[in-house]
C-alpha cells in the first residue's frame, strides 16, 4: 500500500473531513499525497496556476520517472506479485500472468529497443496496437525513456491514424501484423501502410507478430521480436521533470480536427494513483479489471498507470463481450476471481438484452466493487448491473471524468460514500465542481440543473492541446473565466450529489465513444452527391446515443446507393463506430440567419418529436421543419 491511512477515508464523515481539508488547503493536502511517491528530487512549489493564460504547474522542479513508481518500487517490495493478467481473445488459449519482476524486465528491454531505434526524451511515438501485453509494455517503455506516447485506438481508420501521427510529428509507429476480435482477424498492418503514405515524419516502424499473418515488412520496418533479441533488460529510467509531457491522447472536438490532449508526468502520476485507490477501494491482493481499451483515457489511467502505481494486479482483455457468447465477461470474472469490475453503461445495456443464463452460469461471488464510466447510466441498466452482477452487495461507482481531466472527478468512493442510481454523486478529494445558470452565473442552490464548471486546478488536468494552446484556452477556459469548462450539464440534489445530464455542445457519446459531429459531417459532405449534412445524437436503447444524419443531395435521381456509400466513406475515414444509425434525405436544413444549422430542432426530430419546436420564426427557412418531420424515420 503506497498511501498513508489518513489519506484514505473509511466512511462519509472521514470523506467530508478530508474533502474539506483538500479544499481549504490544497497545497498541504497534495503535498501529503505526493509524499507517497518516489521522487528523484522534490518540488519547490506544489501548484502554480493561472486560469487566464491558462497555465497549470504541479510539483514544480520535482524530478521523477513514473515507471520507477509503477515498476521498480514494486519489484523491490513484491517481485512475484502478478502485475498484469492477460486474457486473450480466444478463450481456449491460456491466460498470461506477468509478475512485477517480469514486467519490469520486459519494459526495460523495450526501452532499449526504443533507444536503439533513435528514440530520445521528448520524441513522440505513435502506438497502434491491439489489447495485448506489448501495448502496456510499449506505453511504459516510452515513459521510461522519456518519449511521449500517443496511443491511437486500433479501431481507427488509416486517415484518422495518419492525421494523429502527423499532428504530433511522431518519429516512430509501434503496431502489429493484425489483431483478433471475436471470430475475426483485423489486418492492422495494411491500415498502417495506408496511413504512412501520408506521413513524412515517421522514421521507423516496429511490428509485433500477433496473428502470424505471414506478411513481409517494408524497408525501415522491423519485427518486434528481432529487436528484442538484440537487447538486455538493464535500462536506468530517464529523469523527467514533473511538468514534462508523459503522453498525448486525442479526443474529438465539436469542430475540425481532434484535440491532442497533453498530460504531465508528476501531476498525472499523483492523481491517477490516488483516485484509483480511493474510488475502487483496492486491497493488496485484489484482482482488478477495467474492460476499456488502452486506446482511451480510461485505459491509460485505470488499466495501466493508476493500478500499476498502486502495485495492483490489473487485467487486460483482448476480446469482445460477445465472443464466444454473451457470457464472456462473467466467465472471465469467475475464472480470474475478479474483485473490482469497471465497464461502460453501453456494455451493460448490450449484455442486459440477453438471457440471464449467460450471467447465472458463472460464480460472481469474488466481485466486491462495480464501476461505470463514459456516459450517464440510466436507472434500468444500473438496476440490472446491481442485481444481476453485484447481487445487491457491491457498491457501484459511477465515475464522471474526461480525457482532459486525466482522472476521475466526480464519483462515489466504494465502501466510503453512498452511490445513487444515475448520479455520479460527489467530487473526489481536491475537486471543486460548481454549477452555472444559463446567464453564466454560478449558483449554490440545489435541486437544479446547470452547466458544470470546475473551480480549482487538480494535478492531472491536461496542460494544453498539442500545438494549439489557443484552442485549449478557447474550448475550456473562455466560457467561464477562472474555471475549467468540461462541456457537460449537471443536476445537483439537496445532498450535494451530482447527476451528469450530458454534453452541452455538439459531441455525441455513442456506445461510450466520444464523437464530435462536425468531423463526421465533413466526411459525409465529401461525397460527390452531397450538398450539406447535419448530424445529431438521439437516445438509443443500447448505444446510449446513436447518430442521425440529415443529408441534402445534389441530384435526387441518384439516391439509390447513397446510404451504403456514405457509410462506407465514414468507415474508411473515421471508423465504423461513427456510422449513423439513420440517414434521412432532406430538401434543406433549418438555419439561423447567420447561417448556423439549428441542431436543437434536428435533435428533437431525431428523437421522434413531431411538434413543439419552440419559436422557429427566427429561422431563415421555417417551412423546412415540417418537411423534415414528414420524412423522419
Ligand atoms: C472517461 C471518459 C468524456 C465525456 C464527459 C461526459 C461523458 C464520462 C460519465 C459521463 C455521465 C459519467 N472520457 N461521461 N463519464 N457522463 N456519467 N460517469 O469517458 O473524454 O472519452 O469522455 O463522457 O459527457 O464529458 S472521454
Amino acid at each position: 500500500m503506497i498511501f498513508k491511512n489518513n489519506l484514505l477515508p473509511k466512511n462519509l464523515q472521514q470523506y467530508e473531513k478530508l474533502y474539506k481539508q483538500s479544499i481549504d488547503n490544497p497545497e498541504l493536502f497534495w503535498t501529503d499525497v505526493a509524499e507517497s511517491f518516489i521522487w528523484k528530487s522534490k518540488w519547490s512549489k506544489v501548484v502554480d496556476f493561472d486560469f487566464s493564460k491558462p497555465s497549470f504547474k504541479w510539483f514544480t522542479d520535482a524530478k521523477l520517472n513514473i515507471t520507477e513508481n509503477c515498476l521498480d518500487r514494486h519489484v523491490e517490495a513484491h517481485p512475484d506479485k502478478t502485475a498484469i493478467i492477460f486474457e486473450p481473445n480466444d478463450p481456449n488459449q491460456p491466460a498470461e500472468h506477468i509478475s512485477y519482476r517480469e514486467l519490469h524486465s520486459r519494459v526495460c528491454k523495450f526501452s532499449n529497443v526504443l533507444k536503439n531505434n533513435n528514440i530520445q526524451k521528448g520524441d513522440r511515438v505513435c502506438i497502434y496496437l491491439p489489447m495485448v501485453p506489448e501495448l502496456a509494455i510499449a506505453v511504459l517503455a516510452c515513459a521510461r525513456v522519456g518519449a511521449i506516447h500517443s496511443v491511437v485506438f486500433a479501431g481507427f481508420s488509416s486517415s484518422a491514424l495518419s492525421a494523429r501521427i502527423n499532428d504530433a510529428s511522431c518519429k516512430m509507429v509501434l503496431t502489429s501484423d493484425g489483431s483478433f476480435r471475436g471470430n475475426k482477424t483485423i489486418d492492422l498492418k495494411s491500415i498502417v501502410d495506408e496511413a504512412l503514405k501520408d506521413c513524412d515524419c515517421v522514421d521507423s516502424v516496429i511490428v509485433l507478430n500477433r496473428i502470424n499473418s505471414g506478411i513481409t515488412l517494408n524497408k525501415n520496418e522491423k519485427w518486434w521480436n528481432d529487436e528484442l533479441d538484440k537487447v538486455d533488460d538493464y535500462f536506468p529510467a530517464e529523469i523527467m521533470d514533473s511538468e514534462d509531457p508523459l503522453f498525448i491522447l486525442y479526443t474529438s472536438g465539436s469542430t475540425g480536427k481532434p484535440k491532442g490532449m497533453v498530460h504531465s508526468s508528476g501531476g498525472y502520476m499523483v492523481y491517477t494513483a490516488y483516485s484509483f485507490k480511493n474510488v475502487f477501494d483496492y486491497d493488496d491482493d485484489d484482482i482488478y479489471w477495467c474492460t476499456a481499451d488502452i486506446g482511451w483515457i480510461t485505459g491509460h489511467s485505470y488499466i495501466v498507470y493508476g493500478p500499476l502505481l498502486n502495485g495492483a494486479t490489473t487485467m487486460m482483455f483482448e476480446g469482445v463481450p460477445s465472443y464466444p457468447d454473451f457470457g464472456r465477461f462473467w466467465e472471465i470474472c469467475e475464472k480470474h476471481k475478479v474483485n473490482q469490475f469497471y465497464t461502460a453503461p453501453t456494455a451493460i445495456r448490450a449484455l442486459a438484452k440477453h438471457p440471464l443464463d449467460f450471467v447465472n452460469k458463472y460464480d460472481l461471488s469474488s466481485l466486491k466493487v462495480l464501476g461505470t464510466v463514459g456516459e450517464p447510466i440510466n436507472e434500468e441498466a444500473w438496476n440490472w448491473y446491481n442485481e444481476n452482477i453485484g447481487k445487491n452487495k457491491c457498491p457501484i461507482v459511477d465515475t464522471w471524468w474526461q480525457t482532459e481531466t486525466g482522472g476521475i472527478m466526480i464519483t462515489s468512493l466504494a465502501n466510503v460514500t453512498e452511490g445513487k442510481p444515475t448520479f455520479a454523486t460527489k467530487p473526489m478529494m481536491g475537486i471543486q465542481p460548481v454549477l452555472f445558470d444559463e446567464n453564466g452565473n454560478e449558483f449554490d442552490d440545489n435541486n437544479k440543473n446547470g452547466i458544470l464548471g470546475i473551480k480549482y486546478p487538480w494535478p492531472s488536468i491536461a496542460r494544453t492541446i498539442y500545438g494549439d494552446h489557443e484552442r485549449y484556452k478557447n474550448v475550456y477556459f473562455s466560457a467561464y473565466p477562472g474555471y475549467y469548462f468540461p462541456g457537460d450539464g449537471a443536476f445537483r440534489d439537496e445532498y450535494g450529489n451530482y447527476r451528469i445530464t450530458g454534453r452541452v455542445d455538439d459531441v455525441v457519446i455513442v456506445s461510450g465513444h466520444n464523437l464530435g459531429t462536425a468531423p463526421i459531417e465533413d466526411v459525409i459532405n465529401m461525397h460527390d452527391n452531397v450538398v450539406e449534412s447535419a448530424l445529431v445524437g438521439y437516445p438509443h436503447d443500447i448505444k446510449g446515443n446513436a447518430l442521425y444524419a440529415f443529408v441534402i443531395l445534389k441530384d435526387d435521381s441518384k439516391k439509390d446507393d447513397i446510404e451504403v456509400e456514405i457509410n462506407k466513406l465514414i468507415s474508411k475515414t473515421i471508423g465504423p463506430i461513427a456510422k449513423p444509425e439513420k440517414i434521412q434525405l432532406v430538401p434543406g436544413l433549418p438555419k439561423t440567419r447567420s447561417g448556423k444549422i439549428m441542431r436543437r430542432i434536428l435533435r428533437k426530430i431525431a428523437s421522434g418529436e413531431k411538434d413543439n419546436f419552440g419559436d422557429i420564426s427566427t429561422l431563415l427557412n421555417p417551412e423546412i421543419v415540417e418537411q423534415i418531420v414528414e420524412g423522419s424515420q
